[in-house]
Formats: structure tokens, sequence, C-alpha cells
């Protein structure tokens, strides 16, 4: 269950947190820091195999790097707010899970905005990106170090081709589509046409085999990682989300680094973050051909009418609402 934190909220629990105060612990020279790491991801998720053998040896001199994998260490969607209290120092966030504590960065997590991975890079090293990240660090406590890459986010459904075809949103309707568990991802699953319903990433695999949900949206990779087309039969290529993750670094454990050290932490994180991009568009190009060895049947909707109804769904919105102004014309030019 997901704590919405209202901005007070996050400000009242950094106080306690002593991150406000200025009562901050320094790393003692001979003693190495702590990193532990959250993520609903996997051991062998191409973001979590670049944190442990791009990142951790890069800080190895002065930080322990500890991952917790699998949601195992906090529960997806509850990470941001135990860095923000000081009981983490890590995640892998996304900004669908920033909007609950800032509803502009809703605008990250809107369908067909984000055109590829070099768009992903250019948007996050833009200068529009400043405020976004500012207001992260002064108000949750969190430092936003390099940007990820997931992928291309498809539509993958228990029901044959045969039994439906997917070809436009309208062939969405009443399809239960398991969509992670926040409002900008909700909302996301209904501007495809779908009936979304929140899960935790842990429970997908279980609800696809029962029956539980029709389907599940997520790049190629990650649906051969956690074994999702055991349980499926087709992958609709929307590419309805290019989508992305923040490593999330704890503000105080931050300023506690010597420069040297704060400079190595920002190298070795966006070193892992290229790492994992090149190696996840490597595997999205290669897994079509391993996925219909498995028997699934892939195919490209029409995406021009995907792209016009879920774009249409965000105008006039409340979440369009939050975003300031002038913002989405930025990233659009800094596309193709
Ligand atoms: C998911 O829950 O579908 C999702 O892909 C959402 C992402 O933001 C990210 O958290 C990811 O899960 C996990 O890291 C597991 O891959």
């Amino acid at each position: 269950m997901l704590i919405k934190f209202t901005r007070r909220a996050a400000v009242t629990a950094l106080v306690a947190a002593g991150v406000l105060t200025g009562s901050v612990g320094g790393a003692l020279a001979q003693d190495k820091i702590k990193l532990r790491l959250a993520t609903a991801g996997s051991e062998t998720d191409q973001r979590s195999v670049a944190m442990a053998e791009v990142f951790a040896p890069m800080v190895a001199d002065f930080a322990d790097y500890e991952p917790g994998y699998n949601g195992t260490l906090f529960a997806q969607g509850t990470e941001l707010e135990a860095i923000s209290r000081g009981n983490l120092e890590m995640s892998i966030a996304s900004a669908q899970e920033l909007a609950q504590f800032f509803p502009e960065f809703s605008i990250f997590a809107t369908g067909y905005v984000h055109q590829d991975a070099a768009h992903q890079v250019a948007v996050f090293g833009d200068p529009l990106m400043e405020p976004f990240k500012k207001t992260v660090e002064d108000e949750l406590g969190v430092k936003l170090l390099s940007v990820m890459y997931l992928g291309r986010r498809h539509v993958n459904l228990r029901q044959s081709k045969d039994e439906l075809t997917v070809m436009t949103p309208a062939d969405l309707a009443g399809v239960n589509l398991r969509m992670p568990g926040t409002d900008a991802w909700q909302f996301l699953g209904k501007a495809l046409g779908a009936a979304p319903t929140p899960m935790s990433f842990a429970e997908v695999y279980t609800a696809l085999s029962t029956g539980a949900v029709d389907g599940q949206d997520n790049p190629l990779p990650t649906v051969v990682d956690a074994k999702f087309y055991e349980v499926t039969n087709q992958i609709i290529l929307t590419s309805h989300l290019v989508d992305l993750n923040y490593i999330a670094f704890s503000k105080q454990v931050w300023d506690g680094l010597t420069p040297e050290q704060q400079a190595k932490v920002q190298e070795a994180a966006d070193a892992a973050a290229e790492s994992g991009r090149q190696k996840q568009l490597q595997l999205e190009d290669e897994l079509v051909a391993f996925l219909k060895e498995q028997g699934l049947e892939i195919y490209e909707p029409d995406l021009a009418a995907f792209r016009e109804h879920v774009q249409n769904q965000y105008v006039g919105s409340e979440f369009a609402a939050s975003w300031p102004e002038g913002v989405l014309e930025k990233i659009n030019a800094l596309g193709n």
C-alpha cells in the first residue's frame, strides 16, 4: 500500500531525519559508507547488473554497495519515502513514483513523450530538468543522479491473437491490464483504452498465470527477465512509453561525502546508466526472435491510432495541468 506523501509531510520527515537541521553524520575516513539500493527489479535486470558491475567497483574505495532486489528491502513504491526518512541510501526510482510527491513529474511518465533512449538523456541533462531536480532535492532530500533506460513498454496479453487482435485502443476495451500502482500509471492504462488494475511488480507473474489479469505492459527485456512470456501469448508493439528510471541517492548521505567522493559517485552513476542503457537497447533488438521462438505472437498495431488516443487523454487532464508552462515544448524540441 503506497502512502500518499504531501510536500509538508515530506519536509516534516526530513526534519525528523535531521536533513534540514544539518545534523548529518559525515563518513569517517576509516569507515566505508553503506550504500543500500532498493529495487523492484531482479538481480539479472540490466539496471541491477550495471549497478553491481559498474557502479559498485567505482565507489568501492569508500563505499560498500548492498543491493536489495525484487522489492525485498523496501516494497515497490515505498523506496523514495524510505530515502527521505533516512532509512535507505539509494533506489531505482520512476517518474511515476516521483509524481506521487510532485505531480509535475507526470510529464516524464506520459505516453509518447520521450522518443528514445537518447532523447531521455538529452532531457535529463537539459536545463529544463534543473527545477525538477531541485524540488526533489530540497523537498524530499533525494538527489536524482542519472537517468536509466528501461525501454519501450508494450502491451503483453494472455489471450492469443486469434482470441483478441489489438489494432487500436478500442480493441483493448474491457481488457484487465495490470499497471503499477500509482495514479500516473493507472491513467496511462486507461489512456491506452484498457481497464487498468494496480498491482506491484512482484505479483504480476502469478496474476498472469492464474488469469487474475489479462495482461501487463513492460519492455521486452523485462518480459523475458521476469518470464512473463511463460504465461502470456501475445505482445502488441504499442511502444506507448519509452520508460526511464532515475538513480536516486540520499541527499543526507551525499552531504556527508567529500567533494572527491561526490564526484566519484556521480561518475559511477553515469557510467552504470550508460552501460545498462546499451545492454538494454541490444536486448530489445535481440529478444523479438527469442520471444517468437517461445511461441508468442508479436505484431505492430495502428501506432498512429494509439498515439493520438493516448495524447488526447492527457490534453486537459489533471496531469497536464501540473506541467510547468513550456516544458512539453522544450522536451519535444530535444527530440527528432
Ligand atoms: C513495473 O512495475 O512494471 C516496472 O516496470 C515499473 C518501473 O518503473 C520499474 O520500477 C520496474 O517495474 C521494476 O524495476 C522491475 O523491473
